[in-house]
């Protein structure tokens, strides 16, 4: 398998922001999701009325984080976020003028997909990975994950979803790119991705250690 531009495959580990790194938000006892934004009716459902079987489905696929670490071939279950979107469409009425989605987790941490991106085939709301439970370190209750992009679209702990008309830059802010598509390198808003590579490779160790020193 080739992999994306500027990557090195790595075992997987926990990972994101240095800011974030001592947050592991413990799961609520009935966790939810809250949707807002442009819809007519702002609502919020549980994870086993987001979760239903008839939705459920499995894959395989890459974390690619910004930092330059892929972690490969990992299987995760849940339910295609288009699925959700659907009948969200339905029951809170979107607006045709939402553009973006914003997605928050129990840790505060927010990020942006094109609403479009987040409409792909494989982009999931998961609750699985590797035949268990999702790990509290990997996102539990759940998590998105949406594998054309960079590592920092997939949030954790998803506790809410924005619609919304315009970007909104989210917790990495001016490091994140509007779409963070992996294929087109598009690590940041700013500079080329290849630069942000040797960047990212510098900063890595002092990232790691956040994490490792928990
Ligand atoms: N809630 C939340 N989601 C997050 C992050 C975070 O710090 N908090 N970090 C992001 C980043 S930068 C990456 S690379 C992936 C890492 O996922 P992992 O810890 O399961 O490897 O989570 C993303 N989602
Ligand atoms: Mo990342």
């Amino acid at each position: 398998m080739e992999l994306p531009p500027g990557q090195v495959a790595t075992t997987p580990r926990r990972f994101g922001l240095p800011q974030f790194a001592r947050s592991r938000p413990a799961p609520p006892a009935r966790p939810v999701v809250t949707v807002s934004g442009a819809v007519r009716r702002p609502t919020q459902l549980a994870l086993d009325e987001l979760l239903t079987d008839e939705l459920r489905r499995s894959q395989r696929s890459d974390l690619h984080c910004v930092t330059t670490w892929s972690a490969l071939g990992l299987h995760w279950e849940g339910v295609p976020f288009h699925a959700v979107h659907n009948a969200l469409s339905e029951h809170v009425g979107i607006s045709t003028r939402a553009r973006w989605v914003s997605v928050t987790g129990l840790d505060g941490y927010r990020a942006c997909l094109r609403l479009d991106d987040a409409l792909a085939e494989d982009v999931l709301l998961a609750d699985r990975l590797d035949g268990a439970a999702l790990p509290l370190d990997h996102g539990a209750p759940l998590r998105l994950v949406a594998p054309a992009q960079y590592g920092y679209k997939s949030v954790k702990h998803v506790c809410a979803l924005d619609y919304r008309r315009d970007y909104d830059p989210g917790s990495a802010r001016w490091a994140a790119h509007p779409r963070g598509r992996v294929r087109h390198e598009e690590r940041s808003r700013y500079l080329p991705g290849p630069l942000w590579r040797v960047i990212w490779r510098a900063a890595l160790p002092a990232v790691r250690r956040r994490y490792d020193g928990e």
